[in-house]
């Protein structure tokens, strides 16, 4: 087995088992950015070969809270599965994931194909809705300790996300919207749309980018989520957790023990 393959099998293991492991940049310190998106392209064939679809894509690392939180500084990308929707305000079992934190972020819905380098008016007219969604992270990294090349051969940490209820696009400007992280009804953090990029856009207009130079693009119909604008909450036992985002409603999930 090479060894993209190698380390491949060890994230994937990390998830069927529901068991952290050591960051692989410390055995292997020479991966670049390009080996770790092998990697994680191999994770998600792994992933395709147990039946499960690819349905987006989340950026990672775009707001100045997230690189300081997590010591580094580029935005990256990861793709999303089926198996990793919740449904809105659906309870998940803490025993189905690692170490999950939720995150709030916006949304895209993509109603039309999307590629290369787009202007903000092109990336608005190709999105068929927006809405508020939370992001749940699992690092499969001991105690969510990693490199940029970890945390892309990870996936960017992707685990599970939760989308409210899709709003018509035309009818929310997304440049300045207040975010609200909310856990059993007590308001925990607050950010801004801004915070994403400038605006929440420019994640989709990167992502476009980002997928062409890699000999890919964006369908038609998938989900992207653009970024946190806030610090992530560790999920606890009997804990609602909330993203209420103005002019977009809400997103929201229970986790159990
Ligand atoms: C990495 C994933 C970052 C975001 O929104 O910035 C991310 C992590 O924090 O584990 O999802
Ligand atoms: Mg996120």
């Amino acid at each position: 087995m090479d060894i993209y393959s190698h380390l491949a099998t060890q994230l994937d293991n990390s998830i069927l088992q529901r068991k952290a492991i050591e960051r692989i940049s410390l055995s292997y310190p020479d991966l670049t950015l390009s080996d770790a998106y092998q990697i994680r392209n191999i994770g998600i064939r792994l992933r395709e070969s147990r039946g499960e679809k690819i349905v987006g894509y989340k950026l990672g690392l775009t707001s100045l809270a997230k690189q300081e939180q997590m010591h580094v500084s580029t935005p990256i990308f990861g793709v999303l599965t089926n198996v990793m929707q919740v449904k809105n305000k659906q309870a998940i079992s803490l025993k189905n994931y690692i170490q999950p934190k939720a995150e709030p972020e916006i949304a895209f819905i993509l109603g039309k194909d999307l590629r290369g380098k787009v202007s903000p008016e092109e990336a608005i007219a190709a999105c068929s809705g927006f809405c508020a969604a939370l992001d749940i992270i699992d690092s499969r990294y001991i105690d969510f300790n990693f490199t940029l090349i970890d945390v892309v051969a990870d996936n960017t940490s992707a685990g599970g996300f939760v989308l409210g209820s899709i709003q018509q696009p035309g009818k929310v400007d997304l440049a300045k919207l207040t975010i609200s992280l909310i856990g059993n009804n007590v308001s925990i953090a607050q950010g801004n749309s801004n915070a994403i990029l400038g605006n929440p856009i420019n994640s989709l207009i990167l992502l476009s980018q980002m997928l062409t130079e890699q000999g890919s693009y964006l369908k038609a119909g998938s989900i992207v989520l653009s970024g946190a604008a806030t610090n992530a909450m560790t999920l606890k036992p009997d804990l609602q957790v909330m993203n209420e985002t103005e002019n977009l409603g809400y997103a929201a999930l229970v986790s159990m023990p």
